[in-house]
């Protein structure tokens, strides 16, 4: 029905390039197929997370290949090893190119997650940004964003497949249709369970501060937050317009009402934000996040380091002090005292020998972020 490959073609390797395609048939019609160990790295110096290796994983099984991998969640540097494959070189060509295609893709929009959850500081971060993307890429989205240490995600799907309850607010669309703030809101409260969060949008028709201090008076104690999503026209001084709505509704007996704000926010918009709001809702900046710039080199054939111009050659092992998250890069087989190897066997003659779980990788990456806040 619409414009996009079905699994059979990714499993396949069919959404690959076609240099990988010519490539299997020269190298079959002259009899070449090497051993080799084949690495994924980056060069980029962002605050990098590693993510997409549940899907990684699942399009390279059944193929003849061992594969080594950091765990989802992990916070990698330039030119560490984030996975690693070991068989012969046709078993896993065309596979490149969806390959790179899950990591480049889950890893940027995880990395950016943390870095705003990071600016966030212990303020809340929903996902709002499955709307920007094609919508066959809802669940790696928001699975991503989840990884990245966003606290919801909106999107109602993919919510289901990660199994949290989808979190939002309410749309202007919603005011617009009662024409009238105050009957929406009383609307919303009269209709929904009591576990969704009471949080008003207060910009659509007037004033922050006027609509804030009126929906504080329509829901009272019901009220848990107003939504402040100002149009670009409007916006102006954001912070200010914040801090009047606080202290409009603090003098009024409101101080119970959190303020939580949307709208084209990034890492720092909300770390110039995060200390007088009490939430985010950000979609932009986290869904169509850039890609990390992970490449598949091979840097070692039967047994030798060979790698292009560049690249380091030879197997590799990764390793970290979890509490300082100093890192190092060796040769496999090396040992560094006072760190942990991070590189583990995932999978096993095309068996996948982990479960790769979204809630435990937002734990490793959370604690990681811990680390990188305390050196603030
Ligand atoms: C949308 C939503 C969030 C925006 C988009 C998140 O706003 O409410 O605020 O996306 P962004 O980070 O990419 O800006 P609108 O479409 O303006 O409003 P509504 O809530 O009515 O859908």
């Amino acid at each position: 029905m619409f414009e996009m490959p079905s699994e059979d073609d990714i499993k396949a390797g069919r959404t690959t390039d076609v240099y990988f395609i010519r490539t299997e048939r020269v190298l079959e019609e002259k009899g070449v197929n090497p051993s080799v160990v084949a690495e994924v790295t980056s060069s980029s110096t962002n605050l990098n997370v590693f993510a997409g290796l549940h899907d990684a994983l699942k399009l390279l099984e059944g193929l003849p290949i061992d594969v080594y991998a950091m765990r989802e969640g992990t916070i990698f540097y330039p030119r560490e090893p984030v996975l690693y494959i070991v068989g012969r070189y046709l078993s896993f060509a065309r596979y490149e190119n969806p390959l790179l295609g899950f990591l480049c893709h889950a890893s940027g929009i995880a990395s950016r997650a943390a870095s705003i959850k990071l600016a966030a500081g212990d303020k809340p971060v929903i996902s709002f940004g499955t709307r920007r993307v094609h919508p066959a890429l809802a669940h790696v989205v928001e699975r991503s964003a989840w990884i990245g240490g966003m606290d919801g995600v909106s999107n109602v799907s993919a919510a289901q497949a990660l199994g949290i309850p989808a979190s939002g607010t309410m749309p202007h669309s919603l005011i617009i249709c009662f024409g009238d703030q105050v009957a929406a809101w009383r609307a919303f409260d009269e209709v929904l369970e009591e576990d969704v969060p009471r949080v008003c949008l207060c910009d659509t028709y007037w004033d922050e501060k006027l609509e804030s201090i009126m929906a504080a008076q329509t829901l009272g104690d019901r009220l848990s937050a107003v939504r402040l999503d100002t149009t670009s026209s409007r916006r102006g001084n954001i912070r200010r317009i914040v801090e009047e709505v606080r202290y409009e509704l603090d003098i009024r007996g409101f101080s119970h009402v959190g303020i939580f704000v949307s709208g084209s926010m990034d890492e720092h918009s909300v770390a110039e934000l995060a200390d007088i709001v009490d939430g985010f809702g950000v979609g932009t900046s986290v869904s169509a996040a850039p890609p990390i710039d992970f490449a598949l080199d091979i840097v070692e054939k039967e047994g030798v380091p060979c790698a292009k111009r560049g690249k380091w050659g030879g197997r590799k092992q990764v390793w970290r002090n979890w509490d300082t998250l100093e890192g190092r890069i060796t040769p496999f087989g090396a040992h560094v005292d006072g760190m942990e190897p991070v590189l583990e066997k995932v999978m096993e003659d095309g068996r996948i020998l982990i479960q790769s779980n979204h809630h435990d990788a937002r734990e490793h990456l959370l604690s990681q972020l811990e680390v990188l806040r305390g050196r603030e």
